[in-house]
């Protein structure tokens, strides 16, 4: 796929995701927390996520609109993250995605209930029955699969689990083993997941499946690198968060465990990897992947 061509999908993928959000994300939710819902999903972040759903649906022809529903529900469980990781408790942050954080403009109960109610619907969009207003009906089989694929990536095994590790490793020197066992769990679960949700809306045989598992594995741990880089590198400014807090807070990272140029020869390698599971997918056209990969691998924020 030509750079413009791409360019076209991912904007009108990028558009209809903000379309799904709008339509599902409930502004009426009561006293007010739709309205933190809302500002914390809406208008803002990259949609990585949903792109590597909708890219991977794509490969193994499935049904865009299927897959808008885990393109969706993964978005959501993303957002959640950063609102409860933003908070106090946690990482302490007042700017993500170029605005004032959910607990710094709702209150830090209202922030927790933002966060838990983005949680759960999520898999409600995931189980909805017909006449839901995400329209597309998904089987019970392919439900269930997405359910499990998303709650394993987000729990203790992936997500959670990560940030668990994240959040007692400060001050601590970690082996690359473990940070790399981190930053699967942390951010690459969730990305991966992304892959495989998509693939399960279309048709992966075993050959497509394992590669594209092996694809989003790499790519899960070159997008993590990458923050790592940009947060020793980049103005806040252009990431729309507080830049240099890794360093701030005493974190373990790529750049302070191997140094900024072995963090960039890790992510280069990953995306090789990347590159190499597709090309042994069996699938005819895996292009958007292709391009996401890269994308994410040379993204400057
Ligand atoms: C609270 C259970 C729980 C987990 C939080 C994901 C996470 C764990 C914390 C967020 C902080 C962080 C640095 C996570 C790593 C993942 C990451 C790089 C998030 C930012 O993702 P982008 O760049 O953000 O896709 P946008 O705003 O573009 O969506």
């Amino acid at each position: 796929m030509k750079a413009a061509a791409f360019e076209g999908w991912k904007q009108q993928a990028q558009a209809a995701v903000e379309a799904a959000l709008q339509a599902w994300v409930p502004g009426a939710a009561p006293a007010g927390l739709g309205e933190a819902m809302r500002y914390g999903v809406l208008d803002g972040g990259k949609r990585v996520r949903p792109l590597l759903v909708l890219a991977a649906a794509r490969a193994t022809g499935g049904d865009e609109l299927a897959a808008m529903r885990p393109a969706v529900a993964v978005e959501l469980i993303h957002a959640y993250s950063l609102i409860h990781d933003d908070m106090p408790c946690m990482d302490n942050d007042v700017l993500r995605r170029g605005k004032p954080t959910v607990h710094v403009r709702f209150g830090q109960a209202q922030a927790m209930l933002a966060g838990d109610a983005m949680h759960t619907l999520a898999f409600e969009l995931l189980t909805a029955p017909p006449g839901h207003e995400a329209d597309f009906e998904l089987s019970p089989r392919l439900s269930a699969l997405l359910c499990a694929l998303l709650a394993r990536a987000a729990g203790h095994a992936g997500m959670a689990g990560g940030q668990a590790i994240d959040l007692a490793s400060v001050g601590k020197a970690l082996s690359h083993a473990q940070l790399r066992d981190m930053h699967r769990r942390k951010t690459g679960a969730l990305l991966q997941a992304s892959v495989m949700m998509g693939a399960a809306c279309g048709q992966a045989d075993a050959r497509a499946w394992r590669a594209l598992g092996e694809y989003g594995d790499a790519i899960g741990l070159a997008f993590q690198i990458v923050d790592d880089i940009l947060d020793a590198t980049q103005e806040s400014a252009t990431l729309g968060k507080t830049a240099g807090k890794d360093l701030d807070c005493n974190k373990p990272t790529y750049v302070t465990v191997l140094g900024l140029d072995a963090a960039r020869r890790q992510a280069d390698e990953l995306h090789a990897q990347a590159q190499a599971a597709l090309a042994r997918s069996g699938l005819s056209d895996v292009s958007t992947l292709a391009r996401l990969a890269e994308r994410i691998v040379e993204r400057e924020s």
